[in-house]
C-alpha cells in the first residue's frame, strides 16, 4: 500500500513547462517534453514534480489565466499526453502535483464572456462586479499587484470588475455557491485523472471583503517587496481587504473534503498575505484544511543566519499541526543563485550548500528547475521581454522572465531545449552549465544535488524529524533534526570565508563521504567550515 503521507518531507521539483523541454520545434516546452525528461528527474532523487499551468489559456500571464480548466492548451499537447505523463511518472514512482488557479479565470473564459454581458444573465454574479462611485471612479482603492487599480470598467454592464492580477484575470465571486461548486468540479476532474495533488495558486485571494472597504495606507518603513519592487504602489497598502478573508477557510475545508475522497492526494497552498506565517499556520491547522503551506519567507533578499533561524522558528511556533513547504526559488522571483550571491557572482559551492540547507529544513521543499544546475538569474533585454508585469515596471523591476528562460540540456544552439527559436532566449551563461556537461563532472552542482538527495532519503531524521536550532554567531546556522532517538546536527556556513563553531560535543558519526562536496573539519570541539561549507553528524 502506497504511503498516503508521502508528501511529508518530500522534495518537489517545480517545472515551468514553457521552458523545460520542447519536442515539436515551436520554441515552447510541452508535456511530451516533460515525459522525455522523466528519467532525468528521477535521477535527481526527488519525490514529486509540481508543474506550473498547462491548461487552455490566452497566455496573458503564461497560463495563470485559464479559459478552460478541463483541457490542455494545444501549445503544451493534449489530454492523451497528460495521461501518458501521469502513467510514466507513476511508473518511476514520481508523484505529480499540478497547479490550480482558482481565485481568478481568464477574461476569455466562457463564464466571464457571459457574465460581462448584462446584470441579469445566468453568470451575472460569478465575478466581483461593483458600481462606480458617484464621481465615476473605481469602487475603492484596491490595487492590482501587476500595476494600476484592481478594478476594470466594463462598458457592457456599466460596472467595474475586480482583478487582483492582470485586467485579463477577473476574480471569481466565491460568495456565490454555484461558483464554489463549479470550481470544485473542475478540481475533481483532475483527481479522477490520477494526479497526486495540487499547488493552489494565490489561494488566499479567493474571497474579498464583501463591504469593499478601502485598504489602509502602509508607511514607508513597513514596505517590503517579496517578488515585487517596493516602488510598486501595491507595496504602499496593507492588503487587509482584497484578500485573506475568514471565508477562505470554509472554502479550503471544502477542497480538503474533496481531496479526502482521493486518499494520498495533497493540497499545497500558495499564501502571500500580510502576515503569511500566521496565515499559513491558520490555513493548515486542524487537519481539515491545507496539508501544506508554501512559504514565501525564504524568497526574500535576507540570507543571514539570524533571519533564517527567526523565520523557521516563528513558523514552527505558530504551526502546530500544519506542515511547511520551503523554497528558495520559483517562477516569480529572482533565482537564488544570484539573489543571494556575493558581489553578483554565482558560486557553485554556495549553491551546493543552499541545496543541503533547504533539504535539511523541517518540512517539504520545492526546488525550481535549474536550481540543481546553479543557474543564476538571466538578463533579458527589454525587446525580448514577455512578462507584462516586467513591461509595466521596467526598468525598476524587470519582471519574472529572468527566472523563466529555457533549461540548458546540451552545449549547442538553444542548448538542446528546442530545435526552433525559444520563446525566451536561452541565457548565454546557462549554456555552459548544461546538464550533459555537469553529468560528466563529479564536482558539479548537479551531482552534488543528486548525491545529497540520495543520502537524505536514508536519514528519517532529515525527512520527518523535529528541528531545534543552537546558538550560533553569523554567518553560521546550525540545528538538530531529531527523530526516533536519532539526532543529526546540521551546520552551515552562509558566508564566502571560513567560519568556526565551538561544538563541545563528540559526534558518533560524521557524514563526510555522503556529502563530500561540503568538506569541513572537526578538531577537538572546534568545527571549521570552509567558505559556504556544511557539515552533518550523528550525535
Ligand atoms: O502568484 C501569486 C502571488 O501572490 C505571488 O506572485 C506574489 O504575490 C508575489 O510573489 C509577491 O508576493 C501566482 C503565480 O505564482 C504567478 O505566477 C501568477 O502570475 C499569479 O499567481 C496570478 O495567477
Ligand atoms: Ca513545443
Amino acid at each position: 500500500m502506497a504511503n498516503p503521507l508521502w508528501w511529508k518531507g518530500a522534495v518537489i521539483y517545480q517545472i515551468y513547462p514553457r521552458s523545460f523541454q520542447d519536442t515539436n520545434g515551436d520554441g515552447i516546452g510541452d508535456i511530451p517534453g516533460i515525459v522525455s525528461r522523466l528519467d532525468y528527474i528521477k535521477s535527481l532523487g526527488v519525490d514529486a514534480v509540481w508543474i506550473s499551468p498547462f491548461f487552455k489559456s490566452p497566455m496573458k500571464d503564461f497560463g495563470y489565466d485559464i479559459s478552460d480548466y478541463r483541457d490542455i492548451d494545444p501549445i503544451f499537447g493534449n489530454l492523451d499526453d497528460f495521461d501518458e505523463l501521469i502513467e510514466e511518472a507513476h511508473k518511476r514512482d514520481i508523484k505529480v502535483i499540478i497547479d490550480q488557479v482558482l481565485s481568478h479565470t481568464s477574461d476569455q473564459h466562457p463564464w466571464f464572456l457571459e457574465s460581462r454581458e448584462s446584470k441579469n444573465n445566468d453568470y451575472a454574479d460569478w465575478y466581483v462586479w461593483a458600481d462606480a462611485r458617484e464621481d465615476g471612479t473605481q469602487p475603492n482603492n484596491w490595487l492590482s499587484l501587476f500595476g494600476g487599480p484592481a478594478w476594470q470598467w466594463e462598458p457592457r454592464r456599466e460596472q467595474y470588475y475586480l482583478h487582483n492580477f492582470l485586467t485579463e484575470q477577473p476574480d471569481l465571486n466565491f460568495y456565490n455557491p454555484k461558483v464554489r461548486q463549479a470550481v470544485l468540479d473542475n478540481v475533481e476532474f483532475w483527481l479522477k485523472k490520477g494526479v497526486d495533488g495540487f499547488r493552489l495558486d494565490a489561494i488566499n485571494f479567493c474571497y474579498h471583503d464583501a463591504q469593499l472597504r478601502d485598504n489602509p495606507a502602509k508607511p514607508k518603513e513597513k514596505r517590503q517587496g517579496r517578488g515585487f519592487s517596493t516602488d510598486n504602489p501595491y507595496a504602499f497598502q496593507y492588503h487587509y481587504y482584497n484578500n485573506t478573508q475568514p471565508e477562505n477557510l470554509d472554502f479550503i475545508r471544502d477542497i480538503r473534503a474533496l481531496l479526502n475522497k482521493y486518499p494520498g492526494t495533497v493540497a499545497l497552498g500558495e499564501i502571500s498575505s500580510e502576515d503569511s506565517l500566521a496565515t499559513m499556520a491558520e490555513y493548515t491547522s486542524g487537519g481539515d484544511k491545507l496539508h501544506m503551506g508554501y512559504s514565501f519567507e525564504l524568497l526574500t533578499d535576507d540570507y543571514s543566519s539570524r533571519y533564517i533561524r527567526k523565520t523557521v522558528e516563528t513558523l514552527e511556533a505558530n504551526m502546530r499541526e500544519g506542515w511547511p513547504c520551503w523554497a528558495f526559488s520559483n517562477h516569480d522571483v529572482e533565482r537564488v543563485a544570484s539573489r543571494w550571491a556575493r558581489n553578483g557572482q554565482v558560486n557553485a559551492n554556495q549553491v551546493k550548500m543552499l541545496t543541503a540547507l533547504l533539504g535539511s529544513l523541517r518540512g517539504s521543499v520545492c526546488m525550481y528547475q535549474g536550481e540543481e544546475l546553479a543557474l543564476g538569474e538571466a538578463e533579458v533585454a527589454f525587446n525580448d521581454l514577455q512578462d507584462p508585469y516586467g513591461v509595466t515596471f521596467w526598468p525598476n523591476f524587470k519582471g519574472r522572465d529572468g527566472c523563466r528562460t529555457p533549461m540548458p540540456w546540451r552545449d549547442e544552439e538553444n542548448a538542446g531545449f528546442s530545435e526552433g527559436k525559444p520563446w525566451l532566449p536561452v541565457y548565454a551563461e546557462h549554456r555552459a552549465q548544461n546538464v550533459a556537461k555537469q553529468k560528466q563532472d563529479p564536482e558539479s552542482t548537479l551531482n552534488a544535488f543528486s548525491e545529497f538527495m540520495a543520502w537524505r532519503r536514508t536519514q528519517p531524521a532529515l525527512v520527518e524529524g523535529s528541528i531545534r536550532f543552537i546558538e550560533t554567531d553569523e554567518p553560521v546556522l546550525a540545528f538538530y533534526r531529531e527523530h526516533d532517538g536519532e539526532s543529526i546536527l546540521c551546520c552551515f556556513n552562509l558566508a564566502d570565508a571560513p567560519a568556526t563553531l565551538d561544538l563541545t560535543l563528540q559526534p558518533t558519526h560524521q557524514f563526510a563521504d555522503e556529502i563530500s562536496h561540503h568538506n569541513a573539519s572537526l578538531q577537538g570541539s572546534i568545527l571549521t567550515l570552509p567558505a559556504f561549507g556544511c557539515w552533518f553528524a550523528m550525535v
